[in-house]
């Protein structure tokens, strides 16, 4: 069964928002370089110079996985069509996080970095309106967004809540919670 057009919207959203960083309309190596630029940018001093070269590696690691199942031509770029057909493939068979592919897991950790700017395990109001500020997202509504967050998030830790948010995102079939990532209600 293929998706439906819910789904390749989020994925469009994705691939828009978390990959195609340079706006190009595919994924290179480049956009990964500008991704650690946006971060540098994003969270000031809160990473250390540790944290920017672990994440230097994991981008690689992610690029190489990402490359790896998408890139069907070896051309080095993931194409839209590439990338969609990925998905299409993943969602298939995908019950859980832990399905996921290795890079889409290891990114988790870094959407989270991205929106706790002050690195203290909760993102507050403050830095969810600056998360969608920073990343062009439409938040017209968002009190009532990271009410939803941090609703889960108080459950149990914030980024276990992030973890959650985006699988849904990337696979529910049609809206729910994990819309709040793209900076919109359920
Ligand atoms: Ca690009
Ligand atoms: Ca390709």
């Amino acid at each position: 069964m293929g998706l439906n057009d819910f789904q390749k919207q989020k994925i469009k959203f994705t691939f828009d928002f978390f990959l195609d960083m340079n706006h190009d309309g595919s994924i290179q190596w480049n956009d990964f370089e500008d991704m650690m630029t946006r971060y540098k940018e994003v969270n000031k001093g809160s990473l250390s110079d540790a944290d920017y070269k672990s994440m230097q590696a994991s981008l690689e690691d992610e690029w190489r996985d990402l490359k790896g199942r998408a890139d069907i031509n070896k051309d080095d770029v993931v194409s839209w069509e590439e990338y969609l057909a990925m998905w299409e493939k993943t969602i298939a068979t995908c019950k859980s996080v832990a399905d996921l592919p290795a890079w889409c897991q290891s990114r988790i950790p870094f959407l989270f970095k991205g929106m706790d700017v002050s690195g203290d395990g909760i993102v507050d109001l403050e830095e969810f309106q600056n998360y969608c500020k920073n990343f062009q997202l439409q938040c017209a509504d968002v009190p009532a967004v990271t009410t939803l967050s941090q609703t889960e998030g108080k459950v149990t830790s914030t980024s276990t809540a992030t973890r959650k948010l985006y699988y849904r995102l990337l696979t529910s079939p049609s809206a729910d919670a994990g819309n709040t990532l793209m900076g919109q209600k359920p």
